[in-house]
């Protein structure tokens, strides 16, 4: 026993050291080619993870009801019933849902240091914050906008005050006038992120595209990459399917 403890101490000791003076890594790159399947629904928020494989040329399955979006979510309560949500993805058999956490998981192990700035790189900041903002304010704010309208009357939100995504909408434009992409200097995940609540806030109207050049204009270059294409190509091959509707414009 005691001796157990005594060399479980050692051990202990030699990792410690170790963290402390070995070079975090930043990903674990995984030599053997994941399994990913993808349990995906039109014009859903699962576009993020195709995109993301094309992007890293992973290979995935892509499960879907085309032209049936309520039969794509029966399909995902059927493998994943506590949670009926668009991205559900099993990599390698492990259920994976919230749509940030599954890009960084399958960064963390395949991205090898791709779409992403280093740790230590002076775009790190924008790359984590875009990458958390795009759900966790733009995408609650917009949606939430969206919602109160419908309930009161569904006429898209144009008076002077602006509204929470709006001003959410405005902060984003801000930051693309001074630089090119959301995660800084280059095309990163925050950007793949971030695509879903914008194009959401223009299209149902809840933000008036006039007041957000900055973000049109980056729309034209994310939309216009490759590998967006072969995710349109493979996950909405007919255009958006049962969109939720748009508000109306005064
Ligand atoms: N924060 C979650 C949101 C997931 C989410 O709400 N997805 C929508 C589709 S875009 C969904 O599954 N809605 C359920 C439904 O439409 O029945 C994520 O980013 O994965």
């Amino acid at each position: 026993m005691k001796l157990f403890g005594t060399l479980a101490l050692a051990l202990a000791l030699a990792s410690a050291t170790q963290g402390c003076t070995t070079t975090p890594t930043q990903s674990v790159v995984e030599t053997a080619t994941p399994k990913i399947v993808i349990y995906h629904a039109e014009g859903r928020r699962s576009e993020r993870v195709v995109w993301l494989c094309e992007e890293l040329g992973l290979p995935y399955e892509l499960k879907y009801r085309r032209g049936d979006v309520t039969g794509s979510f029966e399909d995902i309560f059927a493998v994943n019933s506590g949670m009926r949500v668009a991205p559900t993805v099993f990599y390698n058999g492990e259920l994976l849902v919230e749509s940030g956490a599954i890009l960084q998981f399958i960064m963390d192990r395949n991205g090898g240091g791709r779409l992403m700035p280093a740790v230590s790189s002076p775009d790190y900041a924008s790359y984590l914050r875009f990458m958390h903002y795009s759900e966790g304010t733009l995408a609650s704010d917009v949606v939430a906008d969206y919602r109160v309208a419908r309930a009161t009357g569904g006429k898209a939100p144009r008076g002077a005050k602006e509204t929470d995504g709006q001003r959410a909408m405005r902060f984003a434009d801000d930051f693309l006038e001074k630089h090119p992409w959301f995660g800084g200097s280059q095309f990163t995940t925050a950007d793949i992120m971030m695509v879903f609540p914008i194009s959401y806030a223009i299209r149902m109207n809840v933000a008036d595209p006039v007041k957000y050049p900055n973000i049109l204009a980056w729309q034209k270059k994310v939309e216009g990459r490759p590998a967006f294409k072969r995710m349109i190509a493979a996950a909405r091959p007919d255009g958006r399917v049962a969109p939720p509707p748009s508000l109306t414009l005064p």
